[in-house]
């Protein structure tokens, strides 16, 4: 599947704006307008839109409607609705008829709808859950309570808003049309060898591809599909300096018309993990930045450009080179944004909740269990990581993919069922890239069961937090204790914190420097940060989270929200931001 574009031989147009929306609270016929609808901005998730808590919370279904049209010309050619995700799984119907049914609430999906449509005005009506059980990735607690009832506890910790959270777009292309391009590419010094793996639906005569450099020179032609391209010279994509070449690929019919023309942005680097160190184009790379969220105001997990832009900016301007798509694949023009600007990225697939004792708190109820007895999550996990990984591959930003976030893996079951995983997701990268599996402090390094799998080490780790809390000196010792045993373990893997962070709400300070006041924030990672650059093994840093986000309301979730943000959800800075400026912008690791 291609990102959507417009080109000469493509049309393209936005279903963006005003929908129907309501929740399925009676029989819905999908070929008659909705009965009961409100109005709905698309794409956002529908929770934070309304001011209607029962709704803003319901688990069920839901259905959304809108009209497009389409003119006379159009129906020559073929017809696509591609969505970049709706949250969780969904049903679309056009005029009534189902075309299309999708699992999984991060990734695009894309359907033909020619069998469906007519010149002129067409229904189309989405129909989707936010349900999520022990067979989907996230992972929840799903009872069904009789008709149409649910109850769900989620077994992660951000609100599981859904909605159509990322564009809908209608495009068309001709008969003949390239439907998969994949710039795969071997370095040789400055020489890069580049075997594109393009897949072409329907009959053509001929075709041209060239590579394209910033100044949008061609550097190297092939007419053929199957041929290899030479960059002679090749100016390197590198952390926080991007290069993006382009590859176009044109086809041609028998008599010379041009059939279709699709251009893929891409970069060219190097990525080798080994002496517990993690390599960029041959440079040791260190990761600072952040876990982050798609979460905002009134838009809740839907699209949100603007703020994507603002986030990149603050991080790039406080040294931050990278960041994890905790907890889920982001969106794609994010995603093409972080290649252009040069960030580094940790791309997770959603495959968090996968322990069945997991509780916010990380505290004593989560005993070991039987989390791989109980759950059937191979095929849809294996399902997320194919659909990240066919959208991702060509991201030069992406250098490593994390297949779960804090899995049992100290429990029975879980190094054969990483053992499938991570061969899968090799199997299916093109680039090789290292794969992890981030790691939770209830399966610390005397615990854990799978690091033998993993390229890289990396840890979520709250000492100082859920565990010694308010006592940075004890949280210190058991910080270095740890981190030592892994070392032994596995002496040649990079460690990176890919979670270290202290809940802190903005605006309350303490002379005793007592937790959630932005001085405790300060303390805390410091604490973290003396044992990190003592160790030349720790190879990451990224905190906890950039900005607060919303999650399900509880005793530790003062309103709602996960306050361990260096920033407010507002993108207030807390005293900690002013620290992290100083210590990345002068970062050098021994
Ligand atoms: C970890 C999770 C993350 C949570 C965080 C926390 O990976 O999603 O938000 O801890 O508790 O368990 O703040």
């Amino acid at each position: 599947m291609l990102y959507p574009e417009q080109t000469v031989t493509r049309t393209l147009e936005d279903l963006s704006g005003l929908w129907k929306f309501q929740v399925e609270d009676q029989e819905i016929d999908p070929k008659q307008a909705l009965p009961n609808p409100m109005w709905m901005a698309v794409p956002a998730s529908f929770n934070d839109q309304i001011v209607d808590r029962k709704l803003h919370d319901h688990i069920g279904w839901f259905w959304y409607e809108t009209k497009f049209n389409i003119p006379v010309d159009q129906m020559k050619k073929r017809n696509v609705l591609h969505f970049g995700s709706v949250t969780q799984n969904c049903e679309i119907y056009v005029n009534g008829l189902k075309i299309a049914e999708h699992i999984g609430g991060f990734t695009p999906f894309e359907v033909e709808i020619d069998k469906a449509i007519h010149e002129g005005e067409n229904d189309l009506k989405v129909r989707f859950n936010n349900l999520l059980d022990n067979t989907t990735i996230p992972t929840a607690d799903l009872k069904n309570t009789g008709s149409g009832d649910y109850q769900m506890r989620t077994r992660f910790d951000f609100f599981n808003y859904s909605g159509i959270h990322r564009r809908v777009q209608l495009y068309t292309t001709n008969r003949t049309y390239l439907d998969h391009i994949a710039v795969n590419y071997d370095v040789e010094g400055s020489k890069t060898m580049i075997h594109p793996d393009i897949h072409v639906f329907g009959n053509y005569g001929s075709a041209k591809i060239k590579v394209l450099d910033e100044d949008n020179q061609i550097i190297a032609q092939s007419d053929s599909l199957d041929g290899t391209l030479v960059i002679a010279n090749t100016h390197r994509w590198q952390p926080m300096n991007a290069y993006l070449y382009r590859l176009q690929v044109e086809l041609f019919s028998n008599k010379n018309e041009l059939l279709d023309v699709y251009t893929q942005e891409f970069g060219v680097r190097t990525i080798e993990v080994k002496d517990h160190k993690f390599f960029i184009n041959g440079m040791p790379f260190y990761f600072k930045g952040f876990g982050r969220h798609e979460d905002s105001l009134a838009r809740g997990k839907g699209v949100n450009l603007p703020l994507v832009n603002l986030d990149y900016h603050i991080m790039k301007k406080m040294g931050a080179n990278s960041f994890r798509t905790s907890h889920y694949p982001y969106d794609e023009e994010a995603m093409r944004l972080a290649d252009r600007m040069g960030f580094v990225v940790i791309d997770e697939v959603p495959a968090v909740g996968l322990f069945e004792s997991f509780n916010v708190s990380l505290g004593g109820r989560m005993q070991a269990g039987e989390t791989w007895v109980h759950m059937n999550t191979m095929k849809n996990h294996k399902h997320a990581l194919r659909e990240m990984i066919e959208r991702d591959h060509d991201h030069p930003s992406v250098v490593m993919w994390s297949v779960a976030n804090e899995p049992a893996s100290h429990e029975p079951g879980a190094h054969e069922y990483f053992k499938e995983i991570i061969d899968y997701t090799k199997k299916l990268d093109p680039q090789k890239r290292p794969v992890t599996v981030v790691n939770i402090m209830n399966a610390d390094a005397t615990k854990d069961l799978i690091g033998d799998l993993l390229d890289v080490v990396c840890l979520n780790r709250y000492y100082g937090w859920y565990v010694d809390f308010d006592d940075l000196e004890q949280a210190k010792d058991q910080l270095q204790k740890e981190l030592s045993i892994w070392n032994e373990k596995f002496p040649d893997k990079p460690i990176i914190f890919t979670e270290i962070g202290a809940d802190t709400v903005s605006g309350m300070h303490s002379v005793m420097r007592t937790p959630y006041s932005e001085e405790y924030q300060l303390d805390y990672y410091k604490a973290n940060f003396e044992i990190f650059d003592n160790c030349d093994y720790v190879q990451g840093e990224q905190l906890w989270n950039f900005a607060d986000f919303v999650t399900e309301p509880g005793m530790i979730r003062i309103g709602a929200e996960n306050r361990k943000g260096v920033f407010t959800r507002n993108r207030e800075p807390k005293l900690i931001a002013e620290y992290l400026n100083n210590r990345w912008n002068n970062f050098h690791k021994k």
